[in-house]
């Protein structure tokens, strides 16, 4: 009997690519360009399911034109690439890879704040720069975390984690903001109080996005809302690329508006906005907040592992969407 064949749209490690193997016909891209909308859907042709990688757009056109798809599994917690309305439509099956990369990803939230507020890389470039060559009482002055004010926008899993290790780690006054509060008890275990946007704006030393995109998302800063913020503020993205508006991002970090920022995430990426790339109070991330080797390794287990299950059981693990027939 023939084996379902699947498409794995970018490169995955090969244990994983041989798992598949033994279950599936699989075509898969080992390149590191990521298809063009016209290339993945004809390269879906004939597939029943898909791996993605967060960045494949998955709408109502391409559904369209490969109506023999079952199953995308995104290769990411995040899954604004999937237009999941039109999916569910089509009755194709989106999974996602929730839990396995909170921590790794909390940390790196943390390690960009660091990074940010104490002038890392900023530094590294002087010294590199052969500039080094006398000690000055401010050089690279930057500010404190241990005991400051941080701000949370966007309080799931991620932000959780990074509240706790904010409050339990490092001290610090954790505030936040979502769409809805947490449990009494949940904030209790962050050591977080729920605020405004506007309050956690004016009043934080610190403010890390974690919030998911989404149109209601799109710009959560921008102009206005970095001028609540404080001069001395240093502001983080971690969450996806068109929460911050970086070209007003830009222009307030190259008037000193607020001290610095932290970005790991890009509009448009892998393209950086050229005015990004001018201004020396900023840490430049390629997207990497859940790279360690052992959490992209789960990721893409269980993002094979739900393509397995859903093909071959008709349940997937981490669903994001629910199908009219799908066994609870
Ligand atoms: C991924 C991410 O590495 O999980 C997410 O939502 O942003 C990252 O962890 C990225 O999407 C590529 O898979």
């Amino acid at each position: 009997m023939s084996k379902p064949s699947i498409l794995v749209a970018r490169a995955i490690f090969p244990e994983v690519l041989a798992q598949l193997r033994e279950v599936f016909d699989v075509d898969y891209n080992e390149a590191d360009d990521i298809f063009t909308p016209a290339e993945l859907s004809r390269r879906l042709q004939g597939k029943v399911g898909a791996l993605t990688t967060g960045s494949e757009r998955i709408d109502a056109a391409l559904l369209q034109a490969n109506p023999q798809l079952k199953v995308v599994a995104n290769m990411a917690v995040g899954f604004n690439n999937f237009d999941v309305p039109a999916m569910t439509a089509a009755g194709v099956q989106a999974t996602n890879t929730p839990d396995v990369l909170t921590e790794t990803t909390a940390d790196f939230g943390f390690a960009l704040l660091m990074a940010t507020a104490r002038r890392v890389t900023e530094s590294e470039h002087y010294l590199r720069a052969g500039q080094w060559t006398k000690w000055r009482y401010d050089m690279f002055a930057g500010a404190e975390v241990h005991g400051a004010t941080l701000g949370i926008i966007g309080m799931g899993r991620i932000g959780q984690g990074i509240a706790r290790r904010g409050s339990h780690g490092f001290g610090m006054n954790v505030v936040y903001h979502n769409r809805s509060r947490l449990s009494p008890e949940l904030e209790a275990e962050c050591k977080a109080r729920y605020v405004s946007k506007q309050e956690l704006l004016q009043t934080a030393d610190h403010v890390v996005l974690v919030v998911p995109y989404s149109a209601e998302s799109h710009h959560t800063i921008g102009a206005p809302e970095l001028a609540l913020m404080k001069p001395t503020a240093t502001l983080v993205n971690i969450a996806r690329g068109g929460i911050v508006d970086d070209a007003a991002l830009a222009k307030a970090l190259a008037a000193h508006q607020i001290a610095a920022a932290g970005l790991d995430v890009f509009e448009g990426e892998p393209a950086v906005h050229p005015d990004l790339l001018k201004v020396p109070n900023v840490v430049l991330t390629p997207h990497i907040a859940s790279a360690t080797v052992k959490t992209r390794m789960a990721m893409a287990q269980l993002a094979a592992d739900n393509l397995v299950a859903y093909l071959t059981q008709g349940k997937a693990l981490t669903p994001v969407n629910t199908l009219a027939g799908t066994p609870a």
